[in-house]
C-alpha cells in the first residue's frame, strides 16, 4: 500500500495489512540540538566536578531564557509541574482556583496537590483556550485566582482574563508550558506576575526534564529562588518551607544547546504543518487546528478535531487505524480533567457545565511532527487518513465485528 492514495480497506494493518512505520513514529519526539556542542558541554561538566546547585550552565540557561521571553527573573526548575506547584505557594493562592479543564493534568494537580480545589472553566470552541466568560461564572468568596493556560502555544485571552482579575481582586498566574518561543508574554498586557514554561523531553526546548518561572517581580522572584531550594537562605540557615526544584547541570547544557536551534525547530515545525494543512485539506470530517497568523506561534502541536457526522468514523476509531499503523497520534487532552481521578469524584457533574471542554475533547486528534517527521513521514500519515475517511463506514463496521478496537470513549460514545 502506498498510503499515498485511497487504497482497499483490506490493506490497512488494522485488517492485516503492512504497517505504514516500521517503526512507531511519536507525538512529542523530542527535538534534537547540535550534539558535539552538547557533548562539549556535557565533557565540560564533568571537568567542573560541579553537578547541580545553581551551577554554572543553569545560571547560563536562566539568563538566556530571561532574554528570550524579556523577563528581569528567570529561576530554572526541575519541571513544570513543580513550577506551577512553586509559583501557585509563592503566590499565595488558596482555597478555589479557576483552571480550564482542557489541559494536561499537570495544571489541575498543581493546585489539588496543595490542597487547592481547582474549578474547571470551559473553553472557546474555535481556539481552545479558557473562555473568560466561563470564568467569571465560577468566582465564589473562596476563589483566590485564575490560571489561564497558552495551549498550543496560542495566548490566552490575557486582557479579559486580566480585567475579570482586577475587578475580583484575583491573583492571575499563567500555565505557559506549550508556548516558549510563541513572542511576547502574557505579562506585557496584563498585571499577572508570573508565567510558567515547561522544557519536557516532548516540548519545543527541551532539558529532558525541566521548567522555568518568569517574572519581573525582584522579591517574588527571591521568594521563588528560596522555595525551589528547600528554603535555604544560606548554609545552615531556612527561612521558608521550600522544596526541591533544582534543575541540574546537564539539563540546563541540553536546554542551551535546544536554544541554539530552536529557530529551526519551529522552522521545521512550520514546514509540517503546512504540509499537513494541503495534504488534509481535502479530507472531509477532518479540520486542522489553524493558529492566529498574526501571533507567534512554534508549530509544536499539529492540532485536529474529528467530525464523525462527516468522515463516517469516530476519532478514537481513526486512533485506532493509525496506532496500528504505528502512528501513535494522541488525543490530548481527553477526556478532560473533569472526567479524571479525584476530580471526577468532587464534580461529578461539571460535564454540564463544560459543553465546549466536552465536544472537544472528543474530537481532538493530535499528529506526530517535531524534527523527527520528514516531509515524505507527513504524506505517510495523511494517506492513512486518508483512506480511512475515504472508506470510513465500511472501516467502523469491519473495526466493530473484528473486535480490534483500543481506544473507546466510555464518556462520549
Ligand atoms: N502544563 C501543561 C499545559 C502541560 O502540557 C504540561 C506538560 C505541564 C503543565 C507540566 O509540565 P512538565 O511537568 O511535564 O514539565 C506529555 C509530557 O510528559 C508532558 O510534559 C506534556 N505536558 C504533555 C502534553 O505531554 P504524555 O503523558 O503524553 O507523555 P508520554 O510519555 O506519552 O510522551 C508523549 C510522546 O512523546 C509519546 O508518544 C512518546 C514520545 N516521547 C516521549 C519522551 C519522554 C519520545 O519520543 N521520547 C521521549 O523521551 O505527557
Amino acid at each position: 500500500m502506498s498510503h499515498l492514495t485511497t487504497s482497499s480497506v483490506a490493506e490497512l494493518a488494522v485488517f492485516g495489512g503492512t504497517p505504514a512505520f516500521a517503526e512507531p513514529v511519536h507525538v512529542g519526539r523530542p527535538n534534537l540540538g547540535d550534539r558535539e556542542q552538547l557533548l562539549a558541554r556535557v565533557n565540560d561538566i564533568l571537568d567542573r566536578r560541579w553537578l547541580t546547585n545553581n551551577g554554572h550552565y543553569v545560571q547560563a540557561f536562566e539568563r538566556t531564557v530571561a532574554a528570550r521571553v524579556g523577563a528581569k527573573h528567570c529561576i530554572a526548575v526541575c519541571n513544570g509541574e513543580i513550577g506551577l506547584e512553586i509559583a501557585i505557594r509563592a503566590l499565595g493562592l488558596r482555597g478555589e482556583v479557576i483552571v480550564p479543564s482542557f489541559t494536561f493534568i499537570a495544571t489541575a494537580h498543581a493546585l489539588q496537590w496543595q490542597e487547592i480545589t481547582p474549578v474547571f472553566a470551559d473553553i472557546d470552541p474555535e481556539t481552545h483556550l479558557i473562555d473568560p466568560e466561563s470564568v467569571r461564572r465560577l468566582i465564589t468568596p473562596r476563589t483566590s485566582g485564575i490560571i489561564g493556560v497558552h495551549l498550543w502555544g496560542q495566548y490566552c485571552d490575557v486582557d479579559a482574563l486580566d480585567a475579570i482579575a482586577r475587578e475580583h481582586r484575583l491573583t492571575l498566574l499563567f500555565d505557559a508550558a506549550h508556548a516558549f518561543g510563541c513572542g511576547a508574554r502574557a505579562r506585557r498586557h496584563g498585571n499577572s506576575p508570573v508565567e510558567v514554561f515547561s522544557f519536557h523531553a516532548t516540548k519545543l526546548v527541551n532539558t529532558l526534564e525541566g521548567g522555568a518561572i518568569v517574572t519581573d517581580d525582584d522579591a517574588l522572584a527571591q521568594k521563588i529562588r528560596l522555595m525551589k531550594n528547600f528554603g535555604f537562605l544560606g548554609y545552615d540557615n531556612v527561612g521558608y518551607v521550600g522544596t526541591n526544584g533544582k534543575m541540574n547541570e546537564f539539563s540546563a547544557a541540553m536546554g542551551l544547546t535546544s536554544i541554539e536551534s530552536m529557530d529551526a525547530f519551529i522552522a521545521h515545525n512550520r514546514r509540517n504543518h503546512d504540509q499537513y494543512r494541503r495534504e488534509l485539506a481535502d479530507i472531509p470530517g477532518v479540520e486542522l487546528h489553524r493558529y492566529d497568523p498574526a501571533a507567534a506561534n512554534n508549530y509544536q502541536y499539529v492540532v485536529t478535531e474529528v467530525d464523525t457526522e462527516r468522515t463516517g468514523i469516530s476519532r478514537d476509531m481513526l486512533l485506532d487505524v493509525l496506532w496500528a499503523e504505528n502512528i501513535l497520534a494522541r488525543r490530548y487532552f481527553y477526556p478532560g480533567c473533569h472526567r479524571m481521578q479525584p476530580y471526577r469524584a468532587y464534580f461529578p457533574n461539571a460535564g454540564l457545565m463544560l459543553p465546549v471542554t466536552e465536544r472537544v475533547a472528543a474530537r481532538v486528534l493530535v499528529l506526530p511532527t517535531g524534527q523527527a517527521m520528514t516531509p515524505d513521514e507527513v504524506s505517510r500519515v495523511c494517506g492513512v487518513i486518508r483512506c480511512a475517511v475515504a472508506h470510513g463506514p465500511e472501516v467502523a463496521r469491519r473495526l466493530i465485528d473484528s473486535g480490534a478496537r483500543r481506544h473507546l470513549d466510555p464518556f462520549h460514545e
